[in-house]
């Protein structure tokens, strides 16, 4: 059974992210809750302990329950319509969480990043870049405006593949959209806001960036990132039509 419509697969072709509510049951959406806080130094019951706590990762995505929201969900299914029945690399999701600042200072970012870049803290091998085909986004409590919600810059993806028509992928320092583009090119921010079981999926090469939370709740978000299997053959090519190797949206 399909889980998208022909709306919601031109949706993400324009906009580069779709957002599809209620996609996790209660159930599912609860047991990722559990694995989180348990892993959480703060008390789940009162709040204010809640402000600067941590950690950002209290459990491994290798977590049953935080592997399930995607591996026994529609989540897995979904990005399949798009990208092609068994076209995709495995995998599951990893906790992303963003704790309340404590404060109440907040600005909309201009500018964010690309994925698979070299930064000195990220991990990522100086010199390689890292090729990821489509993302997605879970959230696993209420995230409202300011409440450090994961944000896009909806038609990057469209800015991107231009740009890497006649650009190496290695040229974007740290992946950084301000090495490409200037504020007056990007586009305004968009906020995925929303409640447990929402997800937010995202092109690979879609410009995002995290955002500071002043709200009470605890960002709780699941991040998963999935490449085609035949990545290592395409990853430095760009066709013109940046759709050629997703069977479900060409
Ligand atoms: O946590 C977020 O909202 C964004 C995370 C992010 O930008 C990333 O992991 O690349």
């Amino acid at each position: 059974m399909a889980h998208l419509t022909l709306k919601d697969k031109s949706f993400f072709k324009e906009n580069g992210y779709l957002i599809k509510r209620g996609v996790l049951s209660n159930a599912q959406v609860q047991a990722a809750r559990d694995a989180l806080w348990d892993g959480i130094e703060a008390d789940r019951n009162k709040p204010e302990t809640w402000v600067q706590a941590g950690p950002r990762v209290p459990c491994p995505g290798s977590h049953p329950a935080i592997r399930a929201t995607v591996q026994e969900s529609p989540v897995f299914s979904m990005m399949e319509e798009m990208v092609g029945v068994g076209q995709l690399n495995g995998g599951g999701p990893g906790p992303h969480l963003v704790f309340p600042s404590g404060d109440d200072e907040w600005t909309g970012a201009k500018h964010g990043h690309l994925d698979g870049y070299y930064t000195p803290t990220n991990g990522v091998p100086e010199g390689t870049v890292g090729y990821m085909t489509i993302n997605v986004t879970i959230y696993v409590e209420h995230i409202e405006h300011r409440g450090g919600c994961f944000t896009v810059f909806p038609g990057t993806h469209r800015m991107a593949h231009e740009y890497f028509k006649t650009h190496s992928l290695l040229s974007v320092q740290g992946g950084s959209s301000n090495r490409i583009w200037s504020d007056e090119e990007m586009p305004s921010a968009l906020e995925f806001e929303g409640a447990p079981g929402d997800v937010c999926f995202w092109h690979g090469q879609m410009v995002h960036t995290g955002s500071k939370n002043v709200n009470r709740n605890i960002r709780m978000a699941l991040i998963g990132r999935f490449s085609r299997k035949d990545s290592n053959d395409i990853r430095f090519e760009t066709p013109d039509d940046m759709w050629a190797d997703w069977e479900g949206l060409r």
